[in-house]
């Protein structure tokens, strides 16, 4: 079916379990009712650059309408909202959206092993709904659209789709956690699960640690790694990057304009006046943490007296998924708490909880966060939780404190609130009482940093950001991937090579040039523990001693004869140190390039640094590095001038990688607010400055000598910062088999040597 001819617009399908309108039928026929929940919002931005096509459940089931009826909703959805309804049976929504979905994954994501049901009749219906989605897609999609698929009802979709339309651009978000491997592995479907995301090419999270989460599990399970957090997987590339969700930041801040808000309030502070209010709004759901908060909350009242008859607590918490079990239970459990802690401490004219279990409308809710004094929001899991930004945007000037648990994807973002752990009454009872002591300086000073911080990140930005990232993915995609070369190529590329003048040759040293040393060399920081480990190394004599360049005459001569030629600018870029690359190199007519960029060498000077680097950081990353180290045996700490390295070559291959994956994860928590990256290497992890890279360092030296043939070989990770960097024409070749920017590849160093020789043979 084409519903695009004669748009102009690219179209975009987005893919979700609910559409924006629901359907019902009541006895004067049926009725649309359209949503404004966030994603919907979002969404709307997007309209004014794509055509926008929404796929969905409609809220109302096969069974529940007859054909002419479902003809009806069908036209009316597609003409007046360009909605496509997926009519699921009662089976459907009981066994895919009921079970598989909400007593599956939702549960385990959100880390409730306990709460997980593992059916394999659900699995199956979520397969055949995550099929009948497809059929729907299909039916829509044209060649050169977009779809855009929403969460974890559609973990599977993204390969199936894929796998009928092999060049789609498909992005997939997911709105909940994503678990670490120790949890996601007890899914038995969970290679499935993961192959049926890397259908998309680019895949979103809402922060950092779900993408971390992601690869781990990704590298595992599959055994595929990343690089810079792409992912190869069968010749073709997948993005997977954190896109923390806003809200519509405006909408909320402004809503003092809007009558009904007004009025709520008037009445609100009417029947609270001379309180202090705490709020809570939460669907009612056992991951919200509402049964915890509710014992933190007797646990305060217990221990601080003062606060009788001076608090009020507000929790609105509407019922969602009532027909699953866990839920039905959680209802009940949360009615009794609130009961029996009312029941000890209720006087006359005085409730300590007020319990609203309904859905409130937009002035309603923002009349409650402008009057509350703190807001509790503390989820025991939680992708996001976009009421913290709510409360946050609302009180924008105001004093309000806003306690969080440091268990939602939010406080990633919102660092300045006072964040709990919610499992701890303790924690939550003595956070109540930091908020209501909070000095009003104190209190508008921490709004003030939260709100600049989500205005400036709002839901439109969110869709926009994501539309954008799919968009630049795209017009990479289609690039044929790097082939190994062959004996054709290589007399076509010395050709090419001998009729060109003014040219740059880049070679980097290690696994280029020679093969990998896997002795260590250069360390200038080298703590006892792994004194030790060289003295044994020594002793048990493992390590194969590759000749020093100075003996290997091969490599000797090709270097040689290169160097002869007026027209050749040899440098050789590498990530070794200033001294090495002086004592193997100083005296030749060769530009040097040190530790990754950081420095450079033109022929017969002085090193320079291109940038101003600081190298303060070091002194944080030491004792982590040291700690890593004692734990480890076999690593060692190689310290460059500004760069720490961690190096496992030796360590048992057990624990290398998990060890490895470990330190990763910790650097990246430490270093957030750093400008420093970490790369992984061959068997090492690298951490340096963010500035360095050896494409800035090429692009210095061509600025200077100018080039008309320019040809980059590496293979290490960091020759991936070269390869892109070079202008259009230059000639790219990776050595081994990683994914790579380059345009060609060879085996090893061997082919290599083959390649320069050519150069100057007959
Ligand atoms: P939810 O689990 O629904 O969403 P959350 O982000 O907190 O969680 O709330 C979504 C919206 O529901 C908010 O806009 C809030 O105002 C509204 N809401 C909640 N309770 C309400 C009530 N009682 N009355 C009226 N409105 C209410 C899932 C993930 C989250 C993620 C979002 C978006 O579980 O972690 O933040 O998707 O990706």
């Amino acid at each position: 079916m084409n519903l695009l001819l004669g748009a102009t617009m690219s179209k975009l399908i987005l893919v979700a379990n609910r559409l924006p309108v629901t359907v019902e039928k009541t006895e004067n026929g049926l009725i649309y009712k359209q949503s404004v929940g966030g994603l919907a919002t979002g969404m709307s931005s997007l309209s004014a650059k794509f055509d926008c096509y929404w796929i969905g459940f409609p809220g109302i089931t096969s069974e529940s309408v007859n054909e002419k009826e479902m003809k009806e909703i069908t036209q009316v959805l597609k003409t007046k909202y360009q909605c496509i309804p997926v009519f699921l049976s009662n089976t459907d929504v009981s066994e895919y959206y009921e079970g598989f979905s909400n007593e599956t994954l939702w549960p385990l994501f959100h880390y409730f092993p306990n709460y997980t049901k593992f059916n394999s009749l659900h699995w199956d219906t979520y397969h055949k709904v995550n099929l009948l989605f497809l059929k729907n897609v299909q039916d829509t999609y044209m060649t050169g659209d977009y779809v855009w698929i929403q969460d974890y009802h559609f973990l599977l979709l993204p390969m199936m789709l894929r796998n009928v339309e092999p060049n789609a651009m498909i992005g997939f978000f997911l709105h909940i956690p994503f678990p670490t491997y120790e949890v996601f592995r007890l899914l038995p479907w969970r290679k499935a699960i993961l192959e049926g995301l890397l259908g998309a090419d680019l895949i979103g999270f809402h922060t950092s640690s779900y993408v971390r989460h992601f690869l781990d599990n990704v590298h595992h399970l599959l055994g595929y790694e990343d690089v810079f957090d792409v992912i190869r997987f069968s010749e073709r590339k997948v993005k997977v990057s954190a896109f923390p969700m806003g809200i519509d930041y405006r909408k909320f801040e402004s809503v003092s304009k809007i009558p009904e808000f007004k009025s709520y309030l008037k009445e609100l502070k009417k029947n609270t006046d001379g309180y202090k209010i705490i709020l809570s709004v939460d669907r009612l759901d056992y991951s919200k943490g509402i049964t915890e908060r509710l014992e933190s909350f007797q646990v305060f009242l217990e221990k601080h007296a003062e606060f009788l008859k001076k608090v009020i607590w507000i929790i609105v918490a509407v019922p969602s998924r009532t027909n699953v079990t866990a839920y039905g239970d959680l209802h009940s459990k949360v009615n009794e708490l609130v009961g029996k802690i009312n029941g000890r401490y209720e006087t006359v004219g005085w409730t300590p909880i007020h319990y609203l279990t309904r859905s409130i409308d937009f002035p309603e809710l923002c009349a409650l966060y402008y009057l509350a004094d703190v807001a509790l929001v503390t989820p025991l899991r939680d992708g996001m939780n976009l009421v913290a930004k709510e409360y946050v945007a609302v009180k924008h000037d105001l004093d309000g404190v806003l306690i969080l648990s440091e268990m939602a994807g939010v406080s990633e973002e919102l660092g300045e609130a006072l964040t709990v752990n919610p499992h701890s009454n303790d924690e939550i009872s003595s956070a109540i009482i930091t908020a209501l002591k909070m000095p009003v300086n104190e209190k508008k000073q921490r709004m003030r940093i939260m709100r600049e911080r989500l205005l400036n990140k709002d839901v439109f930005k969110w869709a926009g950001n994501f539309m954008e990232d799919l968009q630049n993915l795209e017009t990479t995609k289609n690039k044929p991937s790097a082939r190994f070369i062959d004996m054709k190529w290589i007399k076509e590329i010395s050709a090419y090579y001998k009729k060109s003048k003014n040219r740059v040759i880049f070679l980097d040293y290690d696994g280029t040039l020679v093969p990998f040393k896997k002795k260590p060399q250069g360390l200038t920081f080298v703590p006892k523990a792994s004194d030790f480990i060289f003295d044994l190394v020594k002793k048990l004599n493992v390590f194969e001693v590759i000749k020093d360049f100075s003996d290997d005459i091969e490599l000797n001569d090709i270097l040689l004869q290169l160097e002869r030629d007026n027209e050749n600018k040899l440098v050789i870029i590498s990530g070794r140190n200033r001294r090495f690359l002086e004592e193997k190199f100083g005296k030749r007519k060769f530009f040097l390039i040190a530790e990754h960029g950081a420095w450079i060498r033109k022929p017969g000077a002085q090193w320079e640094k291109p940038i101003d680097l600081d190298s303060r950081w070091k002194e944080h990353l030491r004792p982590l590095f040291q700690l890593y180290l004692d734990r480890t045996p076999g690593s060692y700490i190689e310290e460059k001038d500004f760069s720490l390295v961690w190096h496992y070559r030796m360590v048992h291959p057990s624990i290398a990688e998990s060890r490895m994956r470990e330190l990763k994860r910790t650097i990246l928590n430490t270093i957030s607010n750093m400008s420093l990256k970490v790369l992984e290497g061959n068997k090492v992890l690298e951490v340096k400055n963010v500035e360095i890279d050896k494409g800035r360092a090429a692009k210095k030296i061509l600025a200077e000598t100018g080039s008309s043939f320019i040809i980059a070989i590496g293979d290490d990770m960091t020759d991936e910062d070269l390869f892109e960097a070079l202008p259009e024409g230059a000639i790219t070749i990776k050595v081994g088999n990683e994914p790579t920017y380059a345009g060609s590849r060879v085996h090893d160093y061997t082919e290599v040597r083959k390649i320069l020789s050519a150069f100057y043979q007959n």
